[in-house]
């Protein structure tokens, strides 16, 4: 199995977290956003957004979007508690992942974007307005993540699934990014258990944007 990926990418960094924690070993092919190499024509034709990370299963299976591949992989392989087949469970994770894609993605992006990517890009400085709407979304959806993990090692239950590998793929960049994460204890306490995680530590990009 091959995926296509860009180290510093939080998006890429869940999938590959879930394939390691799974115990697989895809071939990783890097795509140098920066460089703009997800607009070789080659990789448009796996994933017409050109957009990292894109999964090649062994039988030519290809799939995109993250969060898709999460769950693929997670329902290929068995002996894990990543995906729960109850359904209830199930939905509660997905519940999770939708919520980390509608809400605290796009919150934790703003800082990775206005702190992180255009310092890489020499793109400027932060956007104020960005960074006030970005704290906006980030205390209130924090909040509720916080709240939540109050009396919880885990997200769903009472093991790792693929809702706490989502929902923490940002916070790698939380304090270079700048993100005001220092009044959700919760968190922090919940994040510090997810940095130990063989997964999330094999993942880990070698260099930071
Ligand atoms: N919803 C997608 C988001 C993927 C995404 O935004 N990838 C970015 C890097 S973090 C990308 O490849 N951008 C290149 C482009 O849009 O041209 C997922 O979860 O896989």
């Amino acid at each position: 199995m091959k995926l296509y990926h860009f180290p510093p990418s939080p998006n890429s960094r869940r999938v590959l977290a879930v394939a390691y924690h799974l115990g697989l070993d895809p071939e990783l092919i890097d795509i140098s956003i920066p460089e703009g190499e997800q607009m070789n024509p080659d990789f448009i034709a796996l994933n017409p957004n050109h957009k990292i990370p894109t999964f090649i299963d062994d039988d030519g299976f290809t799939l995109w979007e993250s969060t898709a591949i999460m769950q693929y992989l997670a329902k290929r392989e068995s002996g894990h508690t990543l995906y729960s087949n109850d359904i209830k469970v199930q939905a509660d994770i997905n519940k999770w992942l939708a919520w980390n894609i509608s809400h605290w993605s796009p919150a934790c992006g703003v800082y990775v974007f206005e702190y992180l990517v255009k310092n890489f890009l020499n793109l400027g400085d932060p956007d104020l307005d960005a960074l006030k709407k970005g704290d906006e979304l980030f205390l209130r959806f924090g909040e509720v993540l916080d709240d939540h993990l109050n009396n919880r090692k885990w997200l769903v239950g009472d093991n790792v699934t693929l809702a706490d590998y989502a929902v923490a793929s940002f916070l790698d960049h939380a304090e270079t990014a700048h993100m005001p994460i220092g009044k959700f204890k919760q968190i922090q306490r919940w994040y510090a258990d997810i940095e130990t995680l063989d997964g999330w530590k094999k993942s880990a990009p070698a260099n930071f944007m």
